[in-house]
């Protein structure tokens, strides 16, 4: 009941806030379904490859059914229509909107009020306040938007045999399948990342038999045929955006007219499409979109189809490969992976499609950062509205976060960098909102941003929430525990994690006389994203401060630049002023609190009732996961009160709340319970295509998902590689290789009867290395590059 209110009161703020855009959930009308009416009179074999997504039916919807192909700045859903396929593309800059300063002057005059007021406990009067007064102008971004659809006409027909349509995640080739009057046809979609392209490929088994009409179709954009059958799309938001399609085609004839191809007869054909905008960066919009897509045509040449193709697939394994699980083996890899998920909804085990999800989400992230492009977005790449649901944006309150949960410990390092780019560009807008809204130093990002550098507050008061940057650089420092690289921990990292601390010496204020942490530092205005409470009078609220999730975040942040200062400069003279200001603050910091009613840790600086008991967000275990403050070695009360905080927000939520809790169990080592949750996530939040549902489709719960396996088997956070810390009893027989440990360790396991057998570790930098396997504990000087293989005992 109370999620369907939660869901209720959400799409009413939404019908409310977002005036003539009914932004969530309209999508667009799916096209004319493509999976009805036909006549499969044979049914084709399974897939080789387990590792592969594949259904017996075209997908009628975008969202559940259609399958994802990515190479990080361009994406497309492949439909695997048989008379009428759609293929929806996009390309990861096209946002509407222009770069702005969205700041508001008078927010800095209301603060002193604001914070008046909620000293006073007048929450709702603050709040108020800080709405008329506080808000970025405007307080809307636009949304990422469809790039547009391919539409491919076949001939028409309703006999058709072994049809199969499938997405194998070991080569990224998206494969549609079948049989027309004895001839086999298969068409192979692809985003190649070396070649910059989505690449279509239609072929038959026999000569002259590839026919159909091509047609692209987008909103206000402009579509033409031109030299060599090129069709050009053409369209303005305020970035100018142009896709160019190529067909290369053997044999059979082809004609373009008025941005339509016809394909006759042809032997074999393969479409070329590349895209780009004139994006060049938060507050430049001036590039040349069609030069960029003639360069992206013209360094791919006269390259074959079968080129094209084995270096994508080439580039593609240099990635995905690099990590291997195996929970067991089932019958299931032969049935349909829809199929499979009716079956464990209905309460069958199938560990072979937990370890498809697992790799799924590696692909997802895979397909939709890679270095030199934005970071993966609330859909990653893909996205087939002009008004995305939430605007498809970069949400900093757990969602955007959340995406880059996998990158190191799935070994996808590279993976992340967008984020740390992305974060960069941000600085001089985060600097400025810092000024204007606070008149503090340092940088500051709120609730959500966009690709025009918005760092202001937004949508409603509860984007009041200056924390967005000091969250997102912890994965910086993250990058350099996992991969020990100095320059970057020096030129990129520090400088980052320094302003966004530095903020908070000028945010933080001394709570007065008579409040519950009078005299310490708090942070103010404040929330717990996005939670209510009531307040003592019985009126609701959300408005606060030194939230329980500020204080961690403001821990996590600071002994992380303590962290970083001193791996840079152990003799600690370096910057040294400024860390003792770090120094100073902690120690002044409110403390995290236990409810004396509850036994709960506390998630406000009272112990406020929450008027949602299982809401979706768990802000205040932050210190539990992805922090590291709470540890059962180092906080054992407050370890306790996390886990009866967490028992009490219960085993539901939306996909990226349930993804979390997983992470919580297995800090908890709690295999089981991290398995009931693991479950929930595969049985309620994973539609046919495994893409997450929020809902709508968020892919946030994809990436805390997949990184949720990796936690449980595998952690580094508590100055130890802790092997297996939440091995869930199903996961009787199994073995993972290739995860990555803070440290700089590569690892591999192997388990029997629910019991380490072999653990092979692989440094990276030489560091020493500290094991842990339940209560036993090994330390060992390893070289790097040198393995060393342990029995846990
Ligand atoms: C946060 C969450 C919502 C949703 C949105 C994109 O605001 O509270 O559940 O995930 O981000």
């Amino acid at each position: 009941m109370k999620s369907n209110r939660f869901f209720l009161l959400l799409f009413v703020r939404f019908i409310l806030s977002a005036g003539s855009v009914l932004a969530w959930p309209k999508q667009p009308p799916e096209p004319n379904n493509p999976g009805v009416g036909y006549h499969f009179a044979q049914e084709a074999d399974a897939p080789k490859e387990p590792l592969t997504l594949w259904y017996r039916k075209p997908a009628t919807m975008w969202e559940s059914e259609a399958l994802p192909v990515g190479n990080g700045r361009l994406g497309a859903m492949v439909f695997g229509g048989i008379n009428h396929e759609r293929i929806q593309l996009n390309e990861e800059t096209l946002w509407d909107g222009v770069p702005t300063d969205y700041t508001n002057p008078e927010a800095l005059g209301a603060l002193p009020d604001v914070r008046r007021l909620l000293f006073e406990g007048k929450n709702n009067e603050a709040k108020s306040l800080a709405k008329r007064k506080m808000m970025g102008r405007p307080y809307k971004i636009k949304s990422y938007q469809t790039l547009g659809d391919l539409f491919l006409d076949f001939p028409e027909t309703d006999k058709v045999s072994g049809y199969r349509r499938d997405l194998d995640l070991t080569t990224a080739i998206s494969r549609t399948q079948y049989t027309i009057d004895g001839v086999e046809y298969v068409r192979e979609v692809f985003a190649s990342a070396p070649d910059q392209a989505i690449v279509i490929n239609l072929k038959a088994d026999r000569k002259a038999q590839i026919d159909f009409r091509a047609e692209f179709s987008r909103e206000n954009a402009t579509v033409t045929s031109d030299a060599g059958n090129r069709m050009l799309v053409r369209g303005k938001l305020g970035i100018d955006y142009e896709a160019h399609l190529v067909p290369v085609v053997d044999g059979g004839t082809v004609v373009s007219r008025d941005g339509k191809l016809e394909v006759s007869n042809a032997d074999e054909v393969t479409l070329l499409i590349v895209a780009a905008t004139s994006y060049n960066g938060p507050s430049d919009i001036s590039g040349d979109a069609s030069a960029r897509c003639a360069g992206y045509l013209d360094a791919i040449g006269s390259k074959t189809y079968a080129q094209i193709r084995a270096d994508h697939i080439a580039d593609h394994q240099a990635l995905f490969n690099r990590v291997k699980l195996d929970l067991g083996t089932t019958d299931a890899v032969k049935t349909p992976t829809d199929e499979r998920l009716q079956a464990i909804k209905a309460g069958a085990f199938d560990p072979q499609l937990e370890v498809l999800y697992f790799q799924f989400g590696r692909y997802l992230l895979i397909g939709s950062s890679r270095p030199g492009c934005l970071p993966a977005n609330l859909q990653g790449v893909w996205c087939q509205s002009i008004h995305a649901p939430f605007n498809s944006d970069y949400h900093f309150n757990i969602n955007f976060q959340m995406n880059y949960w996998p990158a190191q410990v799935c070994n996808l390092s590279e993976c992340h960098l967008p984020m740390f780019d992305y974060l960069e560009s941000l600085v001089e807008s985060g600097r400025h909102t810092a000024q204007v809204h606070y008149d503090a130093g340092g940088w500051v990002v709120h609730h959500l941003s966009d690709i025009y550098g918005f760092t202001a507050p937004a949508d409603g008061v509860h984007g009041i929430w200056p924390f967005g940057a000091a969250w997102a650089v912890r994965d910086m420092m993250e990058h350099y525990r996992f991969n020990g690289d100095r320059e970057f921990l020096e030129t990129r990292a520090y400088p980052l994690m320094k302003g966004a601390a530095g903020f908070f010496f000028d945010f933080l204020v001394v709570a007065p006389d008579g409040t519950p942490a009078a005299g310490k530092l708090v942070s103010i205005p404040s929330h717990s994203p996005e939670n209510y409470f009531f307040l003592p009078n019985g009126d609701k609220t959300d408005f606060t401060y030194a939230a329980t999730m500020d204080l961690e975040i403001i821990h996590d942040l600071f002994t992380g630049v303590i962290e970083a200062n001193r791996a840079i400069d152990p003799s600690g003279r370096f910057d040294a002023a400024f860390i003792q200001e770090v120094q100073e603050t902690l120690a002044n910091l409110a403390p995290l609190q236990i409810s004396e009613k509850t036994g709960r840790l506390q998630e406000w600086i009272e112990d406020y009732e929450e008027t949602d008991v299982d809401h979706r967000h768990t802000s205040h275990l932050y210190g539990l996961h992805p922090g590291h403050q709470i540890t059962q070695a180092a906080t054992p009360e407050l370890y306790e009160a996390a886990r009866k905080s967490l028992e009490t927000r219960g085993d539901r939520g939306t996909g990226w709340s349930m993804a979390w809790k997983v992470n919580f169990w297995a800090r908890f080592r709690d295999g089981d319970h991290a398995y009931v949750l693991l479950r929930n996530l595969l049985t309620k939040n994973t539609m046919n295509n495994l893409f997450d549902y929020h809902p709508p489709f968020q892919i946030d719960g994809n990436f805390g998902g997949t990184a949720a396996f990796a936690e449980m088997l595998l952690q580094s956070h508590d100055g130890a590689l802790e092997l297996l810390p939440a091995l869930p009893s199903v996961w009787n027989d199994g073995s993972v290789e290739g995860l990555r440990a803070r440290g700089g360790f590569e690892v591999d396991l192997e388990w029997k009867n629910g019991k380490l057998k072999k653990a092979a570790i692989r440094s990276l930098n030489g560091n020493p290395l500290k094991l842990r396997y339940g209560k036993a504990e090994k330390t060992v000087k390893l070289a790097k590059g040198a393995e060393y293989t342990w029995n846990g005992k």
